[in-house]
């Protein structure tokens, strides 16, 4: 199986309850590696486009003030099968369907609230990796 890069945004809920590291512990501990990561506060451009598939969605408006009520960390992951490994990680979108032991299970407040971001697929992934992060900030 490749080694593959995926793109994570620690959430403004997350980062608001001080659980940054214990997001990473389940990175890390499911074999993921943290080679970039820098804690931002997202400008509205920023917020816009990166969630621009979503921009048609009723929940897009909130979805951006989200991601705009406080810090984020963004990260880049890397491992084996990265990207898949990630989504598993996390859990499912809404917290009330992830699995026992996913991030999404033990720390989401709800579907909106959900403590973090992760790619979907290569292309996603690559292209929102080069949305954050210069080639140089990426150290594996
Ligand atoms: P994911 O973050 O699991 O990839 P997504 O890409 O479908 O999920 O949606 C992006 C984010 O938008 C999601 O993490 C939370 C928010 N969201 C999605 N569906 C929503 C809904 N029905 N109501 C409120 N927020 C929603
Ligand atoms: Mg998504």
């Amino acid at each position: 199986m490749a080694i593959e890069r995926t793109f994570s945004i620690i959430k403004p809920d997350a980062t608001e309850r001080n659980l940054t590291g214990k997001i990473i512990d389940k990175f890390e501990s499911n074999g993921l590696r943290v080679v970039a990561s820098k804690r931002v506060k997202l400008t509205r451009d920023q917020a816009e486009g990166f969630y621009a598939v979503h921009k048609e969605r009723p929940f897009f408006g909130e979805l951006v003030e989200m991601m705009l009520s406080g810090p984020v960390v963004l990260q880049v992951l890397e491992g084996e099968n990265a990207i898949a490994k990630n989504r598993e990680i996390m859990g499912a979108t809404n917290p009330a369907n992830a699995e026992a032991g996913t991030i999404r299970k033990e720390f989401a407040k709800s579907m909106g609230e959900n403590s973090v971001h992760g790619s979907d697929a290569p292309e996603t992934a690559a292209q929102e990796i080069k949305y954050f992060f210069k080639d140089e900030e990426i150290v594996g």
